[in-house]
């Protein structure tokens, strides 16, 4: 890297620090840490049936459009932090050295925290218990679980919504995965990020079924956020993205609020291919789907068209997951043998 280069790339790294840490002040206050020696969390992943795609604000991790969510359960992240002398990172009880992405993406993170809490170090274990390869975002799971167990080690007692506006400075979809079951995080428009966290939507759908249809390994082209970045800046299908993201939203709000299940379903399928569609648009394209998606894809329509009540969402990669009710469980498991079945309001089984 040129040295020019490199300054311009440390100058912005030190100003979204410096931008984050004052956020993070704003947040705990004068709130007093009472240390204890141990905080853990869990936070489950969640899927969006309305996608967060594109920031208007990079520093404070602000989205473009407000989203919908659904927890996964009992399916996520548990952290465990200690104090010691020097950061020590674990993953699925594996050290993770210091320079890798994993490890310095948690120590930044914890950096902005440190001041509030005197100069401390920790041993952080993270466990997810969601296999890696199913393609499901750990870094929302992670991100909530992280902050959550930071406030239980330092005993600040922030509530739901703080909590929410911290993870979100870690993944925008951590901010979702402080809470289980539909989740709804607003977007907001204020500049300095104060209204754009998520919230709980009080209902509960017992028969709610999830199915991960894990097709492909294949490394990603580019990452979530690079790939939002990418779309915002050249992709001219994306101009319409916001207007429909927010009339998605309300659709399947309503649709949860009535338990409208092939309402719900329609509005996920179409925020989703939608999604991919202003990425493709983008350029150099943005092309996450694989062949073996679109095969399913079309068998997904297929099955449907035969009457099985099925629907599909996709995130920012190949792999597909179905949404439909305990009704058509076994039909479902029938047309697709290979389904990873996840009942986001089950008791842990
Ligand atoms: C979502 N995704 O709503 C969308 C749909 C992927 C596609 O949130 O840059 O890891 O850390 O805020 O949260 C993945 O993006 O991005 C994501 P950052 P994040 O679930």
């Amino acid at each position: 890297m040129k040295m020019y280069q490199f300054l311009k790339v440390r100058h912005h790294k030190e100003f979204m620090h410096d931008i984050q840490s004052l956020f993070v002040k704003n947040i705990i206050g004068n709130t007093q840490a009472r240390i204890k020696e141990r905080g853990t969390a869990f936070a489950p992943s969640n899927i969006a049936l309305c996608k967060y795609w594109g920031k208007r604000d990079a520093a404070l991790n602000l989205p473009i459009n407000s989203s919908l969510s659904i927890s996964l359960g009992h399916l996520g992240t548990r952290t465990e932090l200690r104090v010691c002398d020097e950061d020590v990172v674990y993953l699925n009880g594996q050290l993770q050295s210091l320079d890798a992405d994993f490890a310095q993406r948690i120590s930044v993170f914890l950096d902005l925290f440190r001041p509030a809490l005197g100069t401390v170090h920790f041993e952080v274990r993270t466990e997810n218990n969601i296999p890696t390869a199913a393609g499901l975002a750990s870094s929302a799971s992670g991100f909530a679980a992280l902050v959550m167990a930071l406030d239980d080690l330092a005993g600040w007692g922030l509530d739901k919504k703080e909590l929410s506006m911290l993870a979100r400075l870690g993944s925008g979809s951590a901010s979702r995965s402080v809470f289980d079951g539909f989740v709804q995080w607003h977007a907001g428009d204020k500049p300095d990020g104060t209204d754009s966290f998520a919230e709980k939507l009080p209902i509960e759908w017992p028969e709610f079924r999830i199915g991960i249809l894990e097709l492909s390994t294949a490394k990603k082209p580019i990452g979530s956020r690079d790939g939002m970045n990418r779309t915002v800046e050249t992709s001219e299908l994306y101009k319409s993205w916001p207007k429909q993201a927010a009339a998605n939203l309300e659709t399947l709000r309503t649709a949860i609020e009535n338990h409208d299940f092939p309402s719900l379903g329609e509005t996920a399928e179409c925020n989703a291919l939608s999604m991919h569609a202003t990425m493709m648009a983008a350029w150099p394209p943005l092309i996450y789907l694989q062949p073996e998606t679109i095969e399913q894809i079309h068998k997904v329509q297929r099955v449907r068209s035969e009457g099985l009540e099925v629907f599909l969402t996709m995130d920012a990669g190949p792999n597909i997951k179905l949404l439909f009710l305990e009704e058509n469980e076994t039909a479902v498991s029938a047309a697709f043998p290979d389904l990873k079945m996840i009942k986001p309001f089950g008791a842990e089984e």
